[in-house]
């Protein structure tokens, strides 16, 4: 591939800002082709990023322009529709987490993708946050030894509804919205999952789904972990959007804790570490640090496309952190130990 990537994105809703700024920056892609079924949305961001080329309608975009990737930033309901239309003009294809709301939806969208011969990645983006990578880079060094225990955790009060008021619409929510990447964080970490049990409930009573949620996890190689989140959690300082993780080796321990500081332990001694993640130009706290994941994931999708190796969270790869949300829920319907893999 010679020249830079050419992109349309559908979508020019709340995040989508955030792809944009990230598109702007990236090496060797950009967008030059945008899609909103709200024209004044499109109007709006259209201006705003200066890209001329609009469409109400995937289908007509997809139609009419050459694209070398489209980035679906849409909410689930679409998801299905769009990546398989986008399979069909055999076009690559980035779609934003949640990937669907059902497994069969996810297994049909990797399957479209798969019989088209095109690319696939889900936009989970939070085990790209900086600090994330910098516990994995220390497990991966063998400091800590084996690992046999973890948690990953998100406990907040911080009001996501203003931004994105449909969360507070959904059946389902902190699991889907928020403990996706948490459970997405504990499979980076930890590996694959085994077995799940979770229990959730709802505090605030403006919303329909549930707002707190805590799975106990089985992963292979007998490592537990917890992954537990919350969006009702008052606390002195207010920690939204950042993941906590602790990790316990059999020869010492990582702890991420509050203010991006990371602590390890050995018999030997321990060290803190500061890993603040860069407030990009365009970013603003206390988003930065989703911000730089969303800017990191992007290059890796490009540069994944030039080399033509599998993304890290590939469509294929995305249905094992979709198969714990599922898990997940229903165990906490049911009481039961769910093997993901059953589902
Ligand atoms: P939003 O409702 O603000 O924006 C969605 C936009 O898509 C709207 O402007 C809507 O008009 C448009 N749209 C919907 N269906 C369409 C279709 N078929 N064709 C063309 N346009 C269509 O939603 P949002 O808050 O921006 O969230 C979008 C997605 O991003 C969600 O899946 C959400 O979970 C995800 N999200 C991810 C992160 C992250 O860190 N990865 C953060 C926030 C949101
Ligand atoms: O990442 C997300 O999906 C967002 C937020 C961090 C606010 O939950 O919805």
């Amino acid at each position: 591939m010679s020249g830079d990537l050419q992109g349309g994105l559908i979508g020019c809703g709340f995040f989508a800002l955030n792809q944009l700024h990230g598109w702007r920056d990236a090496r060797g892609a950009g967008i030059v082709a945008l899609c909103d079924r709200d024209p004044e949305r499109l109007r709006l961001v259209g201006d705003q990023f200066g890209i001329a080329r609009r469409y109400t309608d995937a289908a007509a975009m997809l139609a009419a322009e050459r694209l070398d990737f489209v980035d679906i930033a849409t909410t689930v309901p679409s998801h299905r529709a769009l990546v398989e239309l986008a399979a069909r003009h055999r076009v690559p294809v980035i779609c934003q987490k949640p990937f669907a709301a059902t497994m069969d939806d996810a297994r049909a969208m990797v399957a479209a993708c798969d019989a088209a011969g095109v690319a696939l990645m889900v936009h989970e983006n939070f085990r790209w946050q900086s600090a994330i990578r910098a516990v994995k880079a220390v497990i991966d060094t063998g400091e800590i030894g084996p690992v046999f225990w973890g948690r990953v955790s998100f406990r907040s009060a911080y009001d996501v509804f203003s931004g994105q008021p449909y969360l507070a619409e959904g059946e389902r929510f902190i699991l889907e919205d928020l403990g996706i990447h948490a459970l997405d964080i504990a499979r980076s970490l930890f590996g694959d999952a085994t077995s799940v049990v979770a229990r959730t409930r709802r505090v605030n009573p403006a919303i329909r789904g549930e707002d707190v949620a805590t799975v106990l996890l089985g992963h292979a190689g007998d490592v537990t972990s917890v992954v537990d989140c919350s969006y009702a959690t008052v606390q002195a300082v207010e920690p939204f959007p950042e993941t906590l993780i602790e990790v316990d080796g059999a020869s010492g321990s990582i702890r991420l804790g509050q203010g991006y500081r990371m602590v390890v332990a050995t018999r030997a001694g321990s060290r803190a570490v500061e890993v603040s993640p860069p407030v990009l130009p365009w970013a603003s706290r206390p988003w930065h640090n989703i911000q730089e994941s969303v800017a990191l994931i992007q290059q890796h999708w490009v540069d994944r496309l030039r080399d033509g190796a599998a993304a890290e969270t590939s469509g294929a790869d995305n249905l094992k952190t979709l198969a714990l949300v599922e898990a997940a829920y229903r165990s906490a319907a049911t009481g039961a130990v769910i093997d993901p893999a059953s589902l």
